[in-house]
């Protein structure tokens, strides 16, 4: 990460020069209309924050630092085993380094990034032993909000506080927790599936010549090479699993500042709270079924649609009939809608093409057929419905079905993954926070009497 830090320091002073004049400059231009529907109603559309590494047109959703998801595909570097492979995904430590510094690294600086990161991945005994000592009930994404909680013990950045520390140094203590928790999250993911589904069992291994989410990978008994025990996991042979995880990881990682688990890691951290307290925060968040607990129930959901459809995926009248009676009974599409996009999401495009250009593993996947099938019929039923105002699949349509195909099945383990992968863009925004000197977030609330006599 040093070079990642030396790349970081060359950016900083254009940028605090730019800061410094919206500060000085522009504070007091007015940017929006503050509504009472906008006060009651989430903040829908209130431009509000400040976020820089991605943004989100409603129309043609996600861009990082102004880049495409097919030109991050392009450009960002691949993991270094695989350069000649067409079919290797960007990895997703190349997507928080062009995150946090708005550079495109080279293959070299990704390749020693990736060491970096593997070097680091090991978790305190003592983290390992909460972890242990958890009911197997309890949801995975609690324990992994506990576990990254836990990582509190370790911050840097606490203890220099604590010791006292001038404000403009504040960021390169964040940097330093930031690059240590994003190292240990493969551990950590690892731990909690182990624990939850296999009795603890050791079912993959650290590579240090590897890169994030093949670690990942192997530790959740992925990779073909390199999992203990593997004969023994009804897993698909496919190399193709870490590819999906490359993916996954990152076009998950940003999706500007607005949503739950982005804005709580913000808001949590503008008081100073180290980034394992922060990210944890936004992890909680990432645990509703309105954000990302969706990728598990979109899962369950498709499942559960195929059952009654007695195999008939594409019988459109159906599917129809199976939809009208979800929306009937007052419950959620699940995958569908979002709070600023207004079209099909690009992420859930681009993981359908994943599934698209690997005919031999997809072609003949019902689950996928019924995914697919689904895109086209939900937004027509959903629009005559009325109320969502985007009827379109949103990322949390495709992605965990194309998961549970690899052999992945345990699906309220989704959304660890999706957590994982969630802690670039936020703790990118976390250092920027502190280079910035941002403030304290306190917005002012007011009452229903207040709103009613206006
Ligand atoms: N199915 C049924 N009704 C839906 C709907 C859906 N998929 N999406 C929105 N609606 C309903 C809302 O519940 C709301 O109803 P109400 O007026 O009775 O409260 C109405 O349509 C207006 O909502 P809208 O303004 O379009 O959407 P919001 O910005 O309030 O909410 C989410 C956005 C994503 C929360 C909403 O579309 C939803 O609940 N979707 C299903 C869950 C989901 O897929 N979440 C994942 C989102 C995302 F990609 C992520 O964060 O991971």
């Amino acid at each position: 990460s040093s070079d990642l830090k030396a790349v970081l320091k060359t950016v900083i002073p254009k940028k605090l020069r730019l800061f410094e004049h919206v500060k000085k400059d522009l504070s007091s231009h007015q940017i929006d209309i503050q509504t009472v529907g906008s006060v009651i109603g989430g903040m829908r559309g209130n431009k509000a924050m400040f976020w820089d590494a991605s943004s989100v047109d409603p129309n043609k959703g996600v861009t990082f630092h102004g880049l495409s998801i097919e030109e991050c595909q392009d450009i960002l570097p691949k993991s270094k085993m695989e350069l000649n492979d067409p079919k290797s995904e960007l990895l997703p430590e190349s997507m928080l380094w062009f995150l946090l510094t708005g550079c495109i690294p080279s293959q070299e600086q990704i390749d020693d990034f990736s060491k970096t990161l593997a070097e680091h991945a090991q978790l305190p005994e003592y983290v390992n032993k909460v972890l242990d000592s958890l009911p197997k009930s309890l949801h995975p994404m609690t324990q992994l909000s506990i576990a990254i909680s836990l990582l509190n013990n370790e911050s840097v950045f606490a203890k220099a506080y604590e010791r006292g520390i001038p404000k403009d140094e504040a960021w390169e203590y964040v940097f330093e927790d930031v690059i240590n928790l994003i190292s240990k999250l493969p551990a950590i993911v690892g731990k909690i599936y182990s624990n939850t589904y296999y009795n603890g069992k050791e079912l993959g291994v650290i590579n240090k010549d590897k890169d994030w989410s093949y670690n990942l990978s192997s530790l959740i008994g992925f990779t073909v090479d390199d999992s203990i025990n593997h004969k023994n996991l009804s897993r698909s042979q496919s190399k193709d699993f870490v590819n999906l995880v490359r993916l996954y990881c990152a076009l998950h990682g940003d999706h500007e500042g607005g949503n739950v688990s982005a804005h709580a890691t913000h808001l949590v951290g503008s008081s100073l709270s180290d980034p394992y307290l922060s990210y944890s925060a936004g992890i909680q968040g990432l645990a509703g079924p309105l954000h990302g607990l969706a990728a598990q129930e979109v899962v369950r959901f498709i499942l559960e649609m195929k059952d009654t459809l007695d195999g008939e995926v594409d019988n459109d009248a159906k599917i129809e009939e199976y939809l009208w009676k979800r929306l009937n009974s007052k419950r959620v599409i699940p995958g569908y809608g979002h709070g600023v996009l207004r079209k099909p999401d690009p992420r859930f495009t681009a993981i359908i093409k994943f599934g698209n250009n690997r005919p031999e593993e997809f072609a003949k996947d019902r689950n996928f057929q019924l995914v697919k099938k689904l895109s086209q019929i939900a937004p027509g039923v959903l629009a005559k419905h009325g109320k969502t105002k985007n009827p379109f699949p949103n990322v949390d349509s495709s992605s965990g079905i194309l998961f549970y195909h690899y052999g992945l099945k345990e699906t309220l383990f989704f959304t660890v993954i999706f957590g994982a992968s969630r802690s670039l863009g936020p703790l990118s925004q976390l250092i920027w926070d502190r280079i910035y000197g941002l403030p304290i977030e306190r917005p002012t609330s007011m009452d229903l009497k207040t709103l009613a006599s206006l």
